[in-house]
């Protein structure tokens, strides 16, 4: 076959997982495992759908941003009340407690790592010229919901005051059972064992998902926040995990960028989006560089210390624009390209082969995943390294084009594993393809 014809089918592939997620007006990330409205898969989905159709695109952030509550936070989960089969349901999160919960719509208590401000960016650029006027209108709605959101990460999660926001819940850095979580999660104490029935392992086999002891810290958290009504400043005064996520806080940098872009596009003045990530970047370089190991990392703001596990979410400093080019050069040439930690036969592992804590099988402990790989991609090209960005494409694609639209792959044979039809895989497929074409 040729690559125009493998191209070609894979982005028909990609269109027919999008549509048959598609529940009108937005994307469940999966058919089964995930009947509700995900945050930063929405966006994703969002990225994909601009190359298809601008108009179906705003609708899944128009759809997304029904669940932002009035104090600004965009949660992790807007809830689809036809949703069966997903453990925590609204019933657990019991978001109204909150008096800036939406009432119309049940959401989760908690965000996901904010790649909105890049969504709606993407949604412009993309537009065909005969769609650029609608883009244009989408802009200027959702550049002040965008602010807000931002602007409640920079009050409310920001309390050190130097622009690295601290994540509350594993579900919240999106790579909920990275060792970086297992780590500080260890020091959780659980003062009880909290009762729940997982649904999760009733739609994938238990040795591709978190454990049971992960289960029980996910809930626990999330009824000590719920035991604070979700008032972000009283739990904070006692959370018992607090990450500064090197990946969260990498890509806050580029959504901040793209803040600023926006409002630079519809006339406003992105003077505030710059400082926030100036401030970020900043303090990412000075508090989550770790010379020794010339790594970024996260850092345990209850223990006060980095969190040392060699895991994919420092290479997110490359797609941030966070990192200057002698830590790029160490990030690509001694880690990123090295077989022996990130490159093999499939790159890119979300942890390193030589970590303790690598597992092929096991969800964010060691299979590839389009969405980091995506975000390796982009960062690649915008530090100059091409060809290497050229191959990780190639190999990204390759494992979609072997193993089907599934939201994880084995990173040494190419195995895929979790649900099938993921959606997000299916929409960075998409913008893959699309830049494949465009690169001739
Ligand atoms: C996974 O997380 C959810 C909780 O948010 C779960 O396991 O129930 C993660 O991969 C997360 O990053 C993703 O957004 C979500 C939906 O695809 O699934």
């Amino acid at each position: 076959m040729t690559v125009g014809a493998e191209m070609e089918q894979l982005l028909e592939g990609a269109k027919r997982v999008l549509h048959g997620n598609d529940l009108g007006g937005w994307t469940k990330p999966a058919p089964n495992l995930y009947p509700h409205q995900w945050n930063w898969d929405s966006c994703f989905i969002a990225i994909g759908l601009s190359h298809l159709d601008t108009a179906r695109a705003v609708t899944e952030i128009h759809s997304l941003l029904r669940g932002q509550w009035a104090n600004g936070m965009v949660p992790q989960i807007v809830f689809n009340p036809a949703g069966q089969g997903y453990f925590p349901g609204p019933d657990v999160w019991q978001s109204t407690r909150s008096p800036d919960a939406p009432h119309d719509v049940m959401t989760s208590g908690i965000s996901q790592p904010p790649v909105l401000a890049i969504a709606c960016r993407a949604i412009f650029e993309n537009a065909p010229p005969e769609h650029r006027d609608e883009a244009q209108r989408f802009l200027e709605w959702v550049y002040p919901r965008v602010m807000a959101y931002h602007r409640w990460l920079y009050r409310e999660r920001n309390p050190d005051g130097n622009g690295l926001v601290v994540v509350l819940h594993p579900w919240e850095g999106g790579l909920d059972n990275s060792p970086v979580y297992l780590d500080a999660g260890s020091r959780v104490h659980l003062t009880y064992k909290p009762v729940y029935h997982r649904e999760d392992t009733a739609h994938v086999s238990a040795q591709y998902r978190p454990t049971n002891k992960d289960y029980d810290l996910y809930v626990y958290l999330l009824e000590q926040m719920r035991a604070d009504d979700w008032d972000q400043s009283r739990y904070l005064a006692h959370a018992p995990l607090q990450v500064q996520d090197i990946l969260f806080n990498a890509i806050l940098c580029r959504a901040d960028s793209d803040l600023a872009a926006i409002a630079e596009i519809i006339g406003e003045n992105p003077s505030e989006a710059q400082r926030m990530g100036e401030e970020t970047r900043a303090a990412i370089n000075s508090q989550l560089w770790d010379a020794d190991r010339g790594m970024y990392l996260s850092r345990d703001r209850v223990a006060d210390r980095l969190l040392t596990d060699a895991t994919i979410e420092g290479f997110m400093a490359l797609y941030g624009n966070v990192a200057p080019e002698d830590r790029v050069r160490i990030l690509v040439d001694v880690h990123l390209t090295n077989p022996r930690q990130f490159w093999p036969a499939f790159p890119v592992p979300t942890t390193a082969l030589d970590s303790p804590s690598f597992n092929p099988q096991n969800y964010w402990l060691g299979p590839v995943w389009v969405n980091t790989n995506w975000m390796i991609i982009r960062g690649l090209v915008d530090t100059g390294r091409t060809d290497r960005a050229a191959q990780l494409t190639a190999d990204t694609l390759e494992l979609v084009r072997r193993s089907g639209y599934r939201e994880y792959y084995n990173p040494y044979d190419g195995a895929g594993y979790g649900t099938d039809n993921f959606s997000w895989t299916a929409a960075l497929t998409v913008d893959l393809v699309t830049a494949v074409n465009a690169s001739g």
